[in-house]
């Protein structure tokens, strides 16, 4: 079998580095975050590219050590809201509970609930310069409340188009194969097997 191929993670966020890593792992690819004191990286990008590009090349020189460096950036884009709370999903309110209060409160009863998720994945060598990126995009709709515990975040009111459930309501192999995430990182995976060494 080829050597695992190692990749440092440019996130504080520990449930990117689970989800990224249960995906990766079965194809001898390790993700391995850096700490989080470390990595402050200024994201003011104006789109979900250009963040996850930002701090892609945070990662790649805030750390001494790898060889390559990636970044997620992540978040639901929710029609009504005119794609809000988008790139400051992370933002939009103080904790995840609060976030997803005023994401229903903002939405209220029978408007046009179709929202979609969003990852950009951006892959950059030790000099920060970009190799690869990738996105992955899945529909759904904003649920009038909360359904399920698995994943993070939004997923207990996005309900999956096709799907009866929210996202929080699939197992964690059932979100990998259709989110977004899970998207771009397959995409990013088959690149990186053909690419690296
Ligand atoms: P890093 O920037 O350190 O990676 P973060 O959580 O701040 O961590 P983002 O800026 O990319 O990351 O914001 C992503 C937010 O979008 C995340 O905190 C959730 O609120 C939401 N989000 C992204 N992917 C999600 C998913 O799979 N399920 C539910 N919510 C998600």
């Amino acid at each position: 079998m080829a050597d695992k191929i190692t990749i440092t993670l440019g996130t504080s966020n520990p449930h990117k580095v689970f989800e990224i890593n249960k995906i990766a792992n079965p194809f001898n690819i390790e993700f391995i975050p850096l700490s989080a004191e470390n990595f402050n990286p200024n994201e003011n990008g104006e789109t979900f590219e250009e963040n996850a590009k930002i701090k892609a090349v945070e990662a790649s020189k805030v750390s001494n050590t790898g060889k390559y460096f990636m970044a997620d950036d992540s978040g639901l884009c929710v029609d009504f809201l005119n794609g809000a709370p988008g790139i400051h999903s992370a933002r939009y309110a103080e904790t995840p509970d609060k976030r997803i209060e005023k994401l229903l409160f903002n939405l209220k009863e029978d408007k046009n609930r179709c929202a979609h998720f969003v990852c950009a994945l951006c892959l950059v060598d030790d000099k920060g310069e970009v190799l690869h990126t990738e996105k992955g995009i899945v529909k759904g709709k904003i649920s009038y409340s909360k359904k399920g515990t698995n994943g993070f975040g939004y997923d207990p009111v996005f309900l999956v188009d096709g799907i009866n459930k929210t996202m929080a309501e699939l197992t964690e192999d059932e979100k990998n194969t259709l989110s977004h995430r899970g998207q771009a990182l397959f995409n990013m995976i088959q690149w990186i097997k053909s690419n690296l060494n």
